[in-house]
């Protein structure tokens, strides 16, 4: 089995339902198992033209399947929410599913990079990480994700919910 850390996002189109519905999308996938659900959290749009703030979380996933399959199986999920392909990059989206980490692996093959290689940058994605795998160690740089998030600059992100955001009632 696999361990996989998946980035949800989305700041279109009621972003909390949006990632609601990938976190059901996961719970359905045959032989995979949600082992963890990060809080909730919101920023503002890091990149792009002017849009609306992100709402951003993460997920740990145990799976049998290839990181290869984990990524279309995101993709599926991001073409059923109504995303285009053909957007620019940092585009506002109604749902974004990042590949995170799989295992330590380091992959870098056309369309597939693991660790995703904006990551450590990322304070909306290292926080929800945090919560899920503080001493998960990124493979290429060698420090812990607890580590890469005391380095960044984490004063726009902000918890909105904790981690029941994605099954218990509102807040
Ligand atoms: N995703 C992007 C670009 N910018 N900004 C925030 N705050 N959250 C995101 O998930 C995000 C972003 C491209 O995937
Ligand atoms: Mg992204
Ligand atoms: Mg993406």
């Amino acid at each position: 089995m696999h361990q996989v850390y998946l980035g949800l996002g989305s700041n279109l189109q009621d972003p909390r339902g949006q990632l609601r519905h990938a976190v059901q999308a996961l719970r359905g996938q045959a032989g995979w198992r949600v082992r963890g659900i990060a809080s909730l959290y919101i920023s503002p749009p890091c990149g792009g033209e002017p849009q609306p703030d992100y709402f951003n979380s993460a997920v740990w996933v145990e799976t049998g399947a290839t990181a290869r399959a984990v990524l279309e199986a995101g993709q599926a999920w991001e073409q059923r929410a109504g995303r285009k392909r053909e957007e620019a990059k940092n585009a506002p989206r109604p749902l974004d599913v990042d590949l995170f980490f799989f295992d330590d692996q380091i992959i870098r093959e056309p369309g597939l990079e693991v660790p995703h290689p904006r990551l450590a940058k990322r304070a909306f994605v290292l926080l929800p990480l945090t919560e899920l795998a503080p001493d998960l160690r990124h493979p290429l740089l060698g420090a812990t994700v607890a580590e890469l998030a005391a380095r960044v600059d984490a004063r726009n992100v902000k918890r909105v919910a904790g981690p029941d955001w994605a099954t218990g009632s509102e807040e």
